[in-house]
């Protein structure tokens, strides 16, 4: 008999971290992860079983397929905006066809053992493309479906992967003789920035809030490569892992779509600066504005409305802005570095 167990995509980046942990916190050791790398010592502990390898690899896949009956996956692994910028096209393999592959993966994981496999999306604001900052103040908290013109690669791949996980979950091989769809429960998230106390994140664009604070409690001056009043939607790492579990525990009956954006709040870069400086008050935080990643910040709404994934599967981030800050972010990262 295969043992039924949870997936995880990219299991040691940001999310990953956070999301092992809560898991295996509630009582779910049936965990399998893929990473390029190996996983820290004290999360390869928590879990079944560690690949080492790239979701693009098909012989992985067909082994975990043969040996595991997944019911659940978070597929974690992509490569961020700034950095699918300078690899588009391997940015596009990852993001783009290893998807597709872990959605087939799921498709006949479903078909093997009979039962839906929730498949758990993290997609992104970078979804979202608005024109210039006029447009930007004027459209406010957006919805899902308003201004879907994404203009990075990560951006184009999140949007369209959305769309692969709706034609899985709903139209798959609509033409043949039998239905096959409904194998495949597809539920995707747009993330705001995430801040993580416990990594710092790399080869992403909204990278400039978080590295304000680790640079700050490490003691290291941080030139942020935005101007001061950009503004974007963010969430700390543990709030964004509850959303994540929420939203795989959710009855797929409440689900009335299957993308959501969330979010918590929404300073500019000089707030995120104040509350840093209130934490660590020598951290020296000056701006030197990165022309071309401000443009890809500045395509990404300043809020989004989440009012479906409040109602629909009752998303409550524990911690606002200034609560993320004082009760997370401060007190954790000081430990983290504390020599
Ligand atoms: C990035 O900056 O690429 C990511 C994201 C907003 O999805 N953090």
């Amino acid at each position: 008999m295969r043992k039924h167990v949870t997936l995880i995509t990219g299991a040691g980046g940001e999310i990953g971290h956070g999301l092992i942990e809560r898991l295996t916190a509630d009582g779910d050791s049936a965990i399998i992860t893929i990473d390029l790398q190996p996983l820290e010592q004290r999360l390869a502990s928590r879990v079944e079983k560690e690949y080492q390898g790239s979701i693009l690899e098909t012989h992985l896949l067909e082994r975990i397929l043969s040996e595991y009956e997944v019911e659940r996956i978070y597929h974690l692994a992509a490569i961020l905006s700034t950095r699918a910028e300078f690899t588009p096209v391997t940015g596009h393999q990852v993001n783009v066809e290893g998807t597709l592959k872990l959605l087939d993966f799921a498709q006949a994981q479903g078909e093997s053992h009979g039962r839906a496999v929730v498949f758990l999306y993290p997609s992104s604001i970078a979804a979202y493309g608005l024109p210039d900052l006029e447009t930007k103040a004027a459209a406010g908290a957006v919805r899902e479906y308003e201004w879907n013109h994404p203009t990075t690669m990560y951006g184009c791949n999140k949007l369209y992967c959305e769309h692969l996980g709706r034609y899985f979950a709903r139209h798959y091989k609509q033409l043949a003789a039998e239905s096959l769809s409904g194998k495949v429960d597809f539920r995707a998230i747009r993330f705001p920035g995430l801040i993580s106390a416990v990594t710092v994140p790399s080869g992403g664009t909204s990278d400039f809030a978080p590295e304000m604070v680790h640079a700050a409690a490490r003691g290291e001056s941080n030139a942020c490569f935005v101007r001061p009043d950009t503004r974007i939607p963010f969430m700390v790492m543990p709030d964004a892992v509850d959303a994540l579990v929420g939203l795989a525990k959710a009855e797929s009956s409440m689900l009335g779509r299957s993308v959501y954006n969330i979010t918590a709040f929404n300073p500019s870069a000089e707030e995120i600066r104040s509350l840093v400086l209130e934490g660590f008050p020598d951290a020296d935080i000056t701006f030197d504005p990165d022309l071309k990643r401000q443009a890809i910040v500045d395509s990404w709404p300043s809020d989004v409305d989440d009012s479906a994934a409040r109602s629909d599967w009752g998303l409550a981030p524990r911690y606002d802005l200034e609560g993320g800050f004082a009760d997370y972010l401060i007190p954790r990262i000081r430990d983290l570095y504390r020599t």
